[in-house]
């Protein structure tokens, strides 16, 4: 079996032991940490197939979910390790309001502060007001809105409406992301950008700022 293998029979299986020995496996045995991260999203996203397909109920999704976590508990402080020192700016990151999908979110937020970002990160089920307040309260450059919900998306829009009703749009950059964003929701609200995944997220923010 692969290690890649092991990854999908741990999340599909709701394996949290194994799920933490694999991601302390990563880590103790200096794997590729990104190769890793890859494998357990790709499981974890084959979960959601599944309970859309009807195979998986609720509480298996949520098991899956939980290994997920556990995993990526353990990869946070290697994520973040030793890049304190640099500073390219503030961002403030949460998921929105009505929406409890925080795996990608934290994913994000970790890499951006290993990046050298001053990270606050808000957790999931944020009030659009909550985000502008911390924004502006911390002077951030960046607000990074997840939504894996078709409903919740909605959510982004009316944070960057409150932005132009304060005329505080200009302050902020605002980035979006999670499963449902496309090309044309970024455009049709008037965002900054979105990215498919964490790497390409730290990419965008740095080119934003035009670092
Ligand atoms: C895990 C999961 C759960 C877990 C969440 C646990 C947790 N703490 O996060 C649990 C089981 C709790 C859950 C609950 C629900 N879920 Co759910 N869930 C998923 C699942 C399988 C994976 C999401 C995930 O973690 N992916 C892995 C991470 C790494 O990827 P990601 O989130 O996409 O994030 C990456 C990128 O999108 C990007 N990114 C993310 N955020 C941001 C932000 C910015 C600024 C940028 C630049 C980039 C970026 O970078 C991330 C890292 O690479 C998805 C299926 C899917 N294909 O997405 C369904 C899914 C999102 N869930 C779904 C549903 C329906 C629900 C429920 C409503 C189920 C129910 N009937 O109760 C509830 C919602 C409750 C709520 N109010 O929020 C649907 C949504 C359908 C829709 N069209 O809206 C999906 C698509 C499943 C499906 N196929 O039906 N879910």
């Amino acid at each position: 079996m692969t290690f890649g293998d092991e990854c999908k029979e741990a999340i599909l299986k709701g394996d949290i032991g194994l799920a933490e020995k694999l991601a302390n496996k990563t880590v103790n045995e200096k794997l590729d940490l990104n190769e890793a991260i890859d494998a357990f999203s790709l499981a974890i996203r084959e979960a959601g197939d599944l309970f859309e397909e009807g195979e998986f109920f609720l509480p298996e999704l949520m098991r899956s979910a939980e290994a997920m976590k556990a995993a990526m508990e353990i990869f946070d402080p290697i994520l973040k390790e030793g890049k304190e020192d640099r500073y390219l700016g503030k961002v403030v990151i949460g998921t929105i309001e009505g929406d409890i999908h925080d795996i990608g979110k934290t994913l994000v937020a970790s890499l951006l502060s290993a990046d050298g970002f001053e990270v606050h990160d808000l957790g999931a089920d944020v009030p659009v007001s909550t985000f502008i307040d911390k924004a502006i309260e911390v002077d951030a450059n960046i607000i990074c809105i997840s939504a894996l919900l078709t409903t919740t998306m909605l959510g982004q829009k009316r944070l960057i409406d409150q932005l132009k009703e304060k005329n505080i749009r200009d302050k902020f950059k605002v980035l979006i992301g999670g499963a449902p964003i496309s090309k044309t929701w970024v455009d049709e609200i008037g965002a900054d950008g979105s990215a498919e995944n964490a790497v390409s997220a730290v990419k965008l923010a740095k080119s934003v700022l035009g670092i």
